[in-house]
């Protein structure tokens, strides 16, 4: 079941029929620990609609008052990528990549946040720029995974390598998050063989393509869930970004006018623009 935050309200798409659900307040729909079963009832009493074209013409990303959190290091393949990226070698990556605490950083709020179809934003004072393709879980406020969406944790390489305190500044910053564009919310965890496909589009021709599987992941979500809420509390719920393991080849730098796409199974595709501000 996939749900969806529009203008007017929310909309649940449940094998190919829509229903739109109005006068919802965001933040009490989704922090339920039942939300599956929940939204199954709501929509028992509704009729599909008719002419579903127009109710998703303004999707917006399914976040409210939460915070948005990011894992790193969580694949081999970001380990490689930023120890190639650091100016000083970046042992410290390899010494996180094999910790028992991960590496958990806070990426945003809905502020930060691009909606999907909308500009993502490289920074004027960057060199190096990509976009970082994310299963990303939502937890309820007390910390049970309900449902998954796509993120876009977009980096710069440059400030991230020149020093790794540098990091905040290298991932906060106005439009510096894609989430959207639903929340794929099922009874069971997501099929450890999904697929993640990161496209990126320059002048129409594709300048990347590469996909990886969420099973090469080398963390348990839960384990990630578990170090977030040790002391942290999260009142509406919160959106965990769980980490890139597809990093596209070092000479390659986001330009404004790139078209970022980037596909999970079962959710669907998130694409933005990128821009300057
Ligand atoms: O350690 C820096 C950030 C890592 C990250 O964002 C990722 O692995 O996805
Ligand atoms: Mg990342």
């Amino acid at each position: 079941m996939k749900l969806y935050k529009v203008v007017q309200g929310a909309v649940v798409e449940e094998e190919g029929s829509f229903y739109q659900l109005d006068q919802i307040v965001w933040d009490n729909l989704i922090n339920r620990d039942d939300l599956y079963a929940y939204l199954q009832n709501s929509i028992q009493d509704i009729s599909p609609e008719k002419d579903s074209s127009k109710l998703l013409e303004n999707i917006e990303s399914p976040i409210g008052s939460q915070e948005i959190w990011a894992s790193g290091v969580t694949y081999y393949k970001s380990r490689e990528a930023r120890m190639e990226e650091s100016e000083d070698g970046g042992d410290f990556y390899d010494k996180v990549y094999d910790a028992d605490r991960p590496e958990l950083f806070y990426k945003g709020n809905a502020f930060r946040t691009a909606h999907p179809g909308g500009e993502l934003y490289i920074r004027k004072d960057s060199k190096w720029d990509v976009p970082e393709p994310e299963l990303t879980l939502f937890m309820t406020s007390n910390a049970k995974i309900v449902a998954y969406t796509i993120g876009n944790d977009m980096s710069s390489r440059s400030i991230e390598g020149e020093n790794p305190l540098y990091l905040p500044q290298a991932k906060v910053y106005d439009k510096c998050a894609g989430l959207g564009p639903c929340l794929f919310i099922t009874e069971n965890p997501i099929p450890e063989n999904t697929q993640i496909t990161l496209d990126i589009f320059r002048n129409n021709e594709k300048a990347f393509s590469e996909s990886i599987g969420i099973d090469q992941m080398k963390r348990k979500h839960t384990d990630l869930v578990e170090f977030l809420f040790r002391e942290c509390s999260f009142p509406t719920g919160c959106f965990l970004m769980t980490g890139t393991g597809i990093v596209p080849p070092n000479e390659f730098t986001l330009q404004a006018g790139d078209k970022v796409s980037i596909t999970i199974e079962h959710i669907g595709t998130l694409t933005h623009t990128i821009a300057q501000k």
